[in-house]
């Protein structure tokens, strides 16, 4: 597996280089809203620590950005009046990932309407 590289777009946001629009921030997980949002207030949460994937990161890391998706998931049913919530994680370019520092997406979802593709 390719090593992680600290200038991927998601390690950027972390420092302050590029903007994003906040949803959330603690300790050890940041949340945003993903620049192409699938659907109303898709948002991605990321692990403060230096993970590429799933495959690249410490189970106790990986259970502090799962967390960060418990709280973001049962925020967003709030604010977006969602009737459920859709949490997708991909890997390594086989497995859907384009952006590679680790990042759960976490969508909240309306009986009836489709997800973006
Ligand atoms: O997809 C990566 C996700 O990251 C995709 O939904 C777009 C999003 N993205 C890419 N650049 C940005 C910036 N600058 N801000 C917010 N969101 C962004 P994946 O296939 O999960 O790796």
């Amino acid at each position: 597996m390719t090593a992680y590289d600290t200038n991927n777009i998601f390690a950027k946001i972390l420092r302050g280089e590029l903007p994003c629009y906040k949803v959330y921030e603690d300790e050890h997980v940041f949340a945003f809203l993903d620049i192409m949002p699938r659907v109303p207030g898709h948002t991605l949460v990321i692990p403060k620590t230096a993970a590429r994937n799933i495959l690249d990161i410490r189970p106790d890391d990986f259970a502090h950005v799962a967390r960060g998706a418990h709280k973001i998931a049962a925020a967003a049913m709030k604010a977006f009046e969602a009737d459920g919530i859709t949490v997708q994680q991909f890997n390594e370019p086989a497995g859907g990932q384009v952006v590679f520092h680790l990042h759960m997406h976490v969508m909240p979802r309306r009986d009836g309407v489709a997800m973006l593709p």
